[in-house]
């Protein structure tokens, strides 16, 4: 049998990160051989915040992608460029534009990639695993605040957590998950790029507190973003700036010339709300440009 190689997403996050790190635990609780590879240099501060929380040291996971003679499993994504198609994918960003052929594709509407995986492997999980998807969880939906929760998978979170002695508000803060605004790079936190259709466009998100008095470092993130659009050539750049007071969300749609603004009062989800509606504003331009032929 190959081994097995777990890959998470590009500038991985903290879920990206734990549900590799938990899924290669269980695999080889069950006998299989598997590594987690992290191949990105850099990961961003907050993230190793987390892991440092919980002792886990990134850096025996990175490395580069071995390419002969192992089966590969995303955990987090779907939609690496591989030397092969992966054995198996697990997701919670179903976007319905993706097809795959795939025989074990898993992408469910799911509090966090690490909660798949742990309801899968249920009857193996000790302490340390269920550490891992509480973690996980809470940051990928800022403490069960965004419209990403699910409820079933935080009831039974909880129960787990009843039940291997795990206090929830020992690792609570940490799904709050506030963005550094002193770091120089701080508007491309959370960075991802996209390519649908004939367009490429990226996005980005801080997590801030008190935000009145950061007026001013989002006026600059916005004209610093405003080059970055026009010096990429992108369709266009969203920043999202979650407001971890009131669990509300603003989306900035920065053009070369323009942008457009829009307030949530609820916290959003970038994959299950600001793309979707991104790629159907692609549809229905593509749309108009049909009917003008
Ligand atoms: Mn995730």
């Amino acid at each position: 049998m190959k081994d097995f190689i777990i890959i998470g997403h590009d500038n991985p996050d903290v879920d990206s990160i734990l549900s590799g790190i938990l899924l290669d635990r269980l695999m080889k609780k069950k006998g299989y051989s598997s590594s987690f590879i992290i191949p990105d240099k850099n990961i961003e501060s907050d993230t190793l915040n987390v892991l440092n929380y919980l002792g886990i040291d990134v850096s025996s996971f990175q490395s580069s992608i071995p390419e002969d003679n192992v089966n590969y499993i995303l955990v987090d994504h779907h939609d690496r460029v591989l030397p092969r198609m992966p054995y198996m994918i697990i997701d919670h960003h179903p976007d319905n534009k993706f097809v795959t052929d795939n025989e074990f594709y898993i992408n469910s509407f799911s509090s966090s990639t690490s909660c798949i995986i742990g309801k899968m492997f249920e009857n193996l999980l000790d302490r340390d695993d269920i550490i891992l998807i509480l973690v996980s969880a809470l940051v990928d939906t800022a403490s069960f605040h965004s419209k990403k929760t699910n409820p079933e998978d935080t009831i039974w979170l909880f129960s787990k957590c009843r039940e291997f002695s795990i206090n929830i508000d020992d690792y609570y803060k940490l799904g709050l998950c506030l963005t550094d605004l002193s770091d120089s790079n701080a508007m491309f936190h959370g960075l991802k790029k996209y390519h649908y259709k004939d367009k490429f466009f990226e996005s980005s998100y801080i997590q801030i507190q008190d935000v009145h008095n950061s007026h001013e470092f989002i006026n600059n993130a916005l004209l610093k973003l405003m080059d970055y659009v026009k010096q990429n050539n992108l369709y266009l750049f969203a920043f999202i700036v979650h407001d971890m007071d009131f669990f509300s969300s603003s989306v900035f749609t920065v053009y070369s010339d323009y942008l457009t603004y829009k307030r949530y009062d609820s916290y959003i989800s970038r994959g299950n709300n600001v793309v979707p509606s991104i790629y159907q504003a692609i549809d229905e331009e593509n749309i108009i440009k049909i009917k003008r032929k």
